[in-house]
């Protein structure tokens, strides 16, 4: 594979999907190819899992349930987008991936990492993002933008100590890989975040050049 996996992350509301499109435009700009794509989703299949996973339903979801179905959206979106797309050599930029799953699966909802190891083995067969941004701000902020910005999702009307094993997941996988992730004051305002971005932008470039 040639092209470039970039993958973002962090709690709620913390400018993924905002920063995902600052990131694009910089990239197209220097003229790369660049896919856009998230999960659970990315296909439309996939984005009807999403929906399942999503909504909140009176029918309490297993957390075995929600790991296989964030998996089996994560097979699909590798065979249909994400793996053509980087045999294309294009940038791929993806909101979310399976540090989500480490993070909200085993850190938030207490799954044994194992479990989740085994699956990544099985669905991945070695893939990994090439580059893991996380966008790291304290759980309140991340939860006052989200209420700020509408209906609260079903993983969104979690208590605080969900949120706090979330963050905490993250920044202990950033701290153990410090080559592959790259972790942001995303506490900042957004002029701020972006300029934290503008500064590994030059890395982003070179790796992409394949
Ligand atoms: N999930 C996902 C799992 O449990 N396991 C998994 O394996 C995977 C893949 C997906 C949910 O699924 C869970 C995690 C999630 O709960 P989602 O919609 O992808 O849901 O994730 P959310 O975090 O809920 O997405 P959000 O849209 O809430 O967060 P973003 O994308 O990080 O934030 P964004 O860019 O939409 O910004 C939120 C608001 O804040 C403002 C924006 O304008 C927007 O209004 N904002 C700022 N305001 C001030 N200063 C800044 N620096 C700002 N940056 C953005």
């Amino acid at each position: 594979m040639s092209g470039l996996f970039i993958t973002l992350e962090g709690p709620e509301g913390a400018g993924k999907s905002t920063n995902l499109q600052y990131l694009a435009g910089k990239l197209r700009q220097a003229g790369r190819e660049v896919v856009l794509t998230r999960e659970p989703g990315g296909t439309p299949l996939a984005e009807r899992i999403r929906e399942l996973l999503l909504a909140p339903n009176n029918e309490k979801m297993d957390s075995d349930t929600e790991l296989l179905l964030m998996f089996a959206a994560r097979a699909q979106h590798l065979s249909t987008v994400i793996r053509p797309a980087l045999a294309r050599g294009a940038v791929l930029l993806c909101d979310r991936f399976t540090d989500a799953t480490y993070a909200y699966q085993g850190g938030g909802r207490g799954l044994p990492e194992a479990r989740i190891a085994m699956l990544e083995e099985f669905v991945q067969a070695g893939l990994q993002p090439d580059l893991t941004l996380v966008f790291d701000l304290p759980v309140e902020i991340g939860l006052q933008r989200a209420v700020q910005r509408g209906r609260l999702d079903r993983f969104e009307q979690e208590h605080q100590d969900f949120f706090e094993a979330v963050r905490q997941t993250y920044l202990k996988r950033a701290k153990a890989a410090p080559d592959r992730y790259k972790v942001l004051d995303a506490a900042q305002p957004l002029a701020e975040v972006q300029r934290q971005l503008d500064e590994i932008f030059p890395v982003l470039l070179e790796r992409s050049r394949g």
